[in-house]
């Protein structure tokens, strides 16, 4: 037998029961390993301890907001902050000689995994054209080939410029200007991937993207919901922000066809009962739903409610609220009352009963919160689904009061803040017309591409030059074969990156690597030291300030190489002072107060501890919505069905990987070791399907076209998934996810809906 594809070490796969609590000691334990594997302790120490502290280093992991500056512990960080940051840290360097003796044929064929265990890009590199090796290049001739190539397009629209979510708002916004200077809105992101359904979806209902919920909300509520979420693996230290709202008397309903570690129950590293004792439970239910199901389960909710009014007439709904605030209750309540039971249990694999209970619990709680991530947006009705939600919230009035709100949970550090600059393709024209203000020039129009957009372009010739700052375009798009492909048809590809990753393995014609300073190290610039500054997923932004010797001193910040672009590519084209924004950032910071609104005054208020707080409207009862108030909007869509023979696969994160970038090939809370090459399916579905435990299998994708879609070589794990639905790691099953596969009106890939039949393998024959 052949070892499995793409995967180093050879394949050892073991299984244990999935644990029944998360965090704890052996969190911390975990982290200080790979910590140390990676670096030195001096190394450890110095950028731990300042992680999330004020003045110190923003975790670059998830967005999840920092307790209010008095309330910090001493390690303000999680496991898997933790892993993240020396992640970056780490002593290992990849130099020219590297290059050398791996040419791109051979660095393609290795795993994700083994490509980021190779460390820290340390020169700029080039492949050129017919070549296969990457080679040594200075600054100047790089930034010179990249404005070269960019100059002659035809129009500036066969350029695309794509951020990941780890950009400061500093380089954010000058890579946006850049790009609309130079005349594009072709600024896809990862958000396109992420919570573009929700931002559209609450653009739509609320007139902001954003969500509505602080920290101080959360801990003083009396429900929680936690939809589509992993907390434990994703969103760590939220736990520690769960079990305060617990101690204050919240009840928690996680909506999940997993039942994941992290919503069971919390042992806090910090807190001498999380050594000792048992833990916090977190959970006070589960609802074990199936895959898609969600939307079907709150209007099934929301016609409960509208029943239990006309029970009790004036004391259920928030009449106050919905006259004051909303339209289009009307339409919305026949709507729902309309919604049939069938529908609803074959949608959701749920009872009524476990759904009337739900809305006991709905009734007796004045303040409600729902939360929500990937297992939402990453869905073919995620719009409708997130409409849904804001209904059930508006009903009651659950919105814009303490304690209340939607929480859509912030992936990337950075995210949110990258949109608050500008790193949109549709920014809105009052935006624009700040920048025409502040600027002089005119930015474009007409909308730009996002991801899904930019690939297809790609594919068919429409695209010449890929410039991505940070990220891994290739491996976080879907459908590997056709975007490869489509990467490949460009004249330039290039990577402003911190560490190897398959984007860039698969090169246009010519190919630039720009290796950056990571948000850990020291960032000095013609006028000093400089900091940069984020925002987290509860719209506070503050500032971030590296400590560490630079890993090489050849690398660039992202302000220096976008400044340094702008002026190769642009010339006296515009008039900004980018020799002046790359010497000191808070000449940056002073352009935004002009033209972001709540980020007036920049520079003075951001350094104050705990930042900003960014206002939300939704909070002061105000809705830039057309009607000026909040929508009740009417949602139709059939949750995904299942045919016999097959299964509805999610792509979903282990507990030890970030993003596209797996540490290891263990995902200890489900018991999963040793390997990433496995399919966690439902025991009656493996019987129902002849499977049997460990057989090996290939996943092949079925969708509309006839392109096969196949992933080679997965171990089958009986795992108790909800019936029908099948779970197995992303990136390593990009390749089943269809590119049309996306969601309505958001055009964000379906990556948790994944029609597949599983196949016993040809990989090792
Ligand atoms: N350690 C670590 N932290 C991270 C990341 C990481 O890779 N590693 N990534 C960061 C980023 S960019 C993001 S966006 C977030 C992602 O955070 P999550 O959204 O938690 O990430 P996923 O692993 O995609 O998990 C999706 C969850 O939704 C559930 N789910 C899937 N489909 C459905 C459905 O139809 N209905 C319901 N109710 N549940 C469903 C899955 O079982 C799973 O528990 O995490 C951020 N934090
Ligand atoms: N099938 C499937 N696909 C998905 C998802 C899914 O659940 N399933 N999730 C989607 C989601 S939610 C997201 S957010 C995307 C993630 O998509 P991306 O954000 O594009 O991917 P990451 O894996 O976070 O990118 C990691 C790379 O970023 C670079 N990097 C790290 N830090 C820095 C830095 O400080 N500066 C610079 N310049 N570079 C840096 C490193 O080179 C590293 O290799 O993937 C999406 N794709
Ligand atoms: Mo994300």
């Amino acid at each position: 037998m052949k070892k499995p594809p793409g995967e180093e070490p050879k394949d050892a796969l073991t299984v244990t029961p999935p644990q029944k609590w998360a965090a704890g000691v052996p969190a911390v334990r975990h982290a200080l390993e790979y910590s140390l594997e990676q670096t030195s302790p001096g190394r450890v120490g110095e950028t731990l301890l300042t992680m999330n502290q004020v003045d110190g280093i923003d975790c670059p992991g998830c967005a999840w907001a920092d307790p209010a500056p008095g309330k910090r512990h001493r390690n303000e960080y999680c496991e898997n902050g933790a892993k993240h940051i020396t992640d970056e840290a780490t002593g290992r360097r990849i130099t020219a000689d590297f290059f050398r003796t791996h040419p791109v044929s051979e660095l393609g064929r290795r795993s994700d995994m083994w490509l980021n265990q190779q460390g820290r890009l340390t020169e700029p590199m080039v492949k050129r054209p017919g070549s296969d090796t990457y080679e040594p290049i200075s600054w100047h001739d790089a930034l010179g080939l990249l404005a070269e190539e960019l100059t002659a397009l035809d129009s500036p629209d066969e350029a695309v410029f794509y951020t990941s979510g780890r950009a400061s708002n500093e380089a954010a916004f000058l890579y946006q200007l850049f790009a609309r200077a130079f005349g594009t809105n072709n600024l896809p992101d990862c958000s396109n991937l992420c919570h573009e359904s929700s931002g559209f979806a609450l653009h739509e209902t609320l007139g902001t993207g954003k969500g509505t919920v602080s920290l101080d909300d959360l801990h003083h509520t009396d429900l929680i919901f936690l939809v589509g979420q992993n907390p434990g693996s994703n969103h760590p230290r939220m736990l520690s922000a769960l079990e305060e709202a617990k101690h204050n008397g919240a009840r928690i309903i996680a909506v999940n066809p997993l039942p994941e570690t992290g919503l069971r129950r919390f042992k806090n590293p910090q807190k001498a009962r999380g050594v000792v004792g048992p833990g916090t439970q977190i959970a006070d239910r589960f609802l074990h739903i199936r895959l898609g199901g969600d939307m079907a389960l709150f209007q099934g909710l929301n016609r409960l409610l509208l029943e239990a009014e006309d029970a009790r007439p004036g004391q259920v709904l928030d009449h106050d609220f919905i006259r004051t605030h909303t339209t289009g209750f009307d339409e919305f309540a026949a709507h729902v009352r309309a919604v049939d039971w069938q529908d609803v249990a074959a949608a959701t694999g749920l009872t009524r009963e476990e759904i009337e209970q739900v809305r006991d619990e709905v009734l007796r709680s004045r303040r409600v919160i729902v939360c929500w991530a990937m297992g939402i947006t990453q869905h073919k009705h995620a719009v409708p689904t997130i409409r849904e939600f804001v209904n059930f919230l508006m009903l009651r009035g659950n919105l814009g009061r303490a304690g209340t709100g939607a929480c859509p949970v912030r992936g990337h550090s950075n995210v949110q803040g990258d949109r608050t600059v500008g790193i949109w393709e549709q920014m809105p024209d009052s935006f624009l017309d700040a920048l025409q203000r502040e600027f002089g020039f005119d930015p474009p129009r007409a909308h730009g591409l996002d991801s899904v957009d930019s690939i297809r372009a790609m594919r068919e010739g429409r695209i010449k030059v890929f410039l991505g700052l940070a990220g891994n375009f290739v491996r976080a798009a879907p459908d590997s074969a056709v975007t490869e492909d489509a990467l490949r048809r460009c004249r330039l590809t290039a990577q402003i990156s911190t560490k190897l990753n398959r984007s860039h393995t698969v090169c246009g014609d010519t190919a630039l690597i720009l290796p950056t300073l990571g948000r850990t190290e020291r960032d000095v610039q013609a006028d000093g030291e400089q900091f940069v500054t984020v925002e987290n997923s509860m719209s506070e932004v503050h500032t971030s300030r590296g400590r560490l010797r630079p890993a090489s001193p050849l690398l660039l910040s992202e302000v220096a190489i976008l400044c340094r672009l702008a002026r190769r590519t642009l010339g006296d084209r515009v008039d900004v002072p980018w020799e002046r924004f790359e010497a000191d950032y808070g000449t940056i910071r002073d352009r935004i107060s002009r033209i972001v609104p709540g980020l007036h005054d920049y520079n003075r208020r951001v350094v104050r501890p705990g930042g900003i707080q960014l206002p939300n409207p939704v909070n002061e009862g105000v809705f830039h919505t057309a009607t000026g108030t909040a929508l009740f909007t009417r949602n139709t869509g059939e949750a995904p069905g299942v045919p016999a023979g097959h299964l509805l696969l999610q792509t979903l994160r282990s507990h030890d990987q970030w993003n596209t970038v797996p540490y290891s090939t263990d995902d200890r809370y489900r018991g999963i070791h040793g390997s990433r090459r496995v399919v966690l399916v439902n025991p009656g579905d493996l019987a129902e399907l002849g499977l049997t435990e460990g057989q090996w299998v290939d996943l092949v994708g079925v969708w509309t076209d006839d392109t096969e879609r196949r992933a080679e070589g997965f171990k089958v794990v009986p795992y108790p998934s909800a019936r029908g639905c099948a779970a197995a790691y992303y990136p390593e099953t990009q390749v089943l996810v269809p590119l049309d596969s996306v969601a309505e009106f958001s055009n964000q890939p379906a990556s948790k809906a994944v029609l597949v039949r599983l196949e016993p393998t040809t990989a090792f024959t």
